[in-house]
């Protein structure tokens, strides 16, 4: 399989904290993937129309997009497709699939807090707009601290794996916005979560 793979993605670092975690990460060569919505990588969008990553290519030549499809996938090939149980048992999945939706939601914001100023001239950067980005995660982590947090001091599921990714993130992109200050419940499961081996495997770099 190949993974349309960069180091300082945070859906990309989603899969590869799941593909660590269930034992697949030897099944899977990862190709180094820069693409943006400017210029999106030439060999990505033959698999992915909409030029993002990660897309995981199968051995059949299918190919598997968005990162919530893609774990959701590498789940139910382990244990000869009984899962590996990061959904919670069948019929219950509901939370935890909400809570990693959420949890991409804080993704996509933070994402386009970068873009805005990476990707645009100076003069047409647009603060209030990047500030209304900033209150979706604000309000998102104010949520998860206060209701979700039995979900993360759970047996491992996929809404700590995204969680992971967001708060890991944070810290790599949005140091100065300091999420530990008003997420002291967060910041402590952090601590623990991100001394994970496949979470320090995969700690985000500056490419
Ligand atoms: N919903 C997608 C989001 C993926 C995404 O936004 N990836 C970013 C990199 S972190 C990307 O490929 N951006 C390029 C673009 O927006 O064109 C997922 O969960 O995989």
């Amino acid at each position: 399989m190949r993974l349309f793979h960069s180091p300082a993605s945070p859906f990309v670092r989603k899969v590869m904290v799941t593909l660590i975690e269930t034992g697949m990460a030897g099944r899977v060569t990862l190709i180094n993937t820069a693409t943006t919505p400017m210029a999106p990588d030439a060999g990505l969008i033959g698999s992915n129309p909409l030029g993002k990553i990660p897309a995981l290519e199968l051995d059949s030549g299918e190919v598997i997009v968005d990162s919530r499809v893609i774990c959701r996938w590498i789940d139910a090939q382990t244990n000869d497709g009984a899962g590996a149980g990061l959904y919670g048992p069948a019929g219950q999945e509901w939370p935890l699939l909400t809570l990693e939706a959420m949890a991409d939601g804080v993704l996509d914001a933070a994402v386009l807090m970068v873009y805005e100023w990476r990707m645009r001239p100076e003069e047409r950067r647009h603060a209030p707009w990047v500030e209304g980005q900033w209150s979706k995660i604000a309000r998102a982590l104010d949520a998860i601290d206060s209701r979700w947090m039995h979900h993360l001091e759970a047996p491992l599921n996929i809404g700590q794996i995204a969680m992971g990714a967001v708060l890991g993130y944070l810290d790599f992109r949005h140091p100065d916005r300091q999420w530990r200050a008003a997420h002291p419940h967060l910041a402590a499961w952090e601590a623990d979560f991100s001394t994970r081996p496949s979470m320090q495997q995969t700690a985000p770099v500056v490419v």
